[in-house]
């Protein structure tokens, strides 16, 4: 059985919100790996992971990063397992520099850009989800009762604080 999933990202400091795709994954019983793959400072590595990648059995890959986020570009450019782009916050620029590194990609590789941190990231999780469902009934049924569950979760009425 392989991991169908890699959540990879540039730095460590960026695992608080990629770890909100983890909790998705792991809610809906996904295998995931998750690994620490720098653009910048460890390129070998990136390129290594995205020339396994396929032959590994990954279906899709969620990279994060944040600032000059090249990793899910990159990525995108080295594999064709589909590369969903997570933009990570940041205190200099709340993000958007993230987002603008990632979703202005060329056209012939693209990463399907979610938004900006932690919803961006568990948002990823629901789409890599999706897309392994197609081919997975069991999974497909679990996602829906999923969102079924949130959608129960929400009141008709709005309270009082
Ligand atoms: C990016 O630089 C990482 O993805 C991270 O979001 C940002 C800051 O990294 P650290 O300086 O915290 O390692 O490469």
């Amino acid at each position: 059985m392989t991991t169908p999933v890699g959540i990879i990202m540039g730095s460590q400091s960026d695992w608080p919100t990629m770890k909100e795709a983890a909790n998705i994954l792991d809610e809906l019983g996904i295998a995931y790996e998750a690994r620490i793959v720098s653009a910048h400072r460890t390129p070998d590595r990136l390129w290594e992971y995205g020339k396994t990648a396929a032959g590994r059995g990954l279906k899709v890959i969620i990279a994060g990063a944040g600032g000059a986020a090249h990793l899910p570009g990159m990525m995108a450019s080295k594999t064709r397992v589909p590369v969903i782009g997570v933009p990570v916050q940041t205190r200099a620029l709340s993000g958007v520099d993230s987002l603008y590194s990632i979703v202005q990609m060329p056209k012939g590789y693209p990463v399907a850009t979610m938004a900006i941190g932690a919803a961006g990231a568990a948002n990823a999780g629901l789409m890599a989800a999706g897309i392994l469902a197609i081919a997975d009934p069991a999974l497909a049924q679990r996602l829906d009762d999923w969102r079924e569950a949130l959608s129960a979760s929400i009141p008709q009425e709005p309270r009082d604080e």
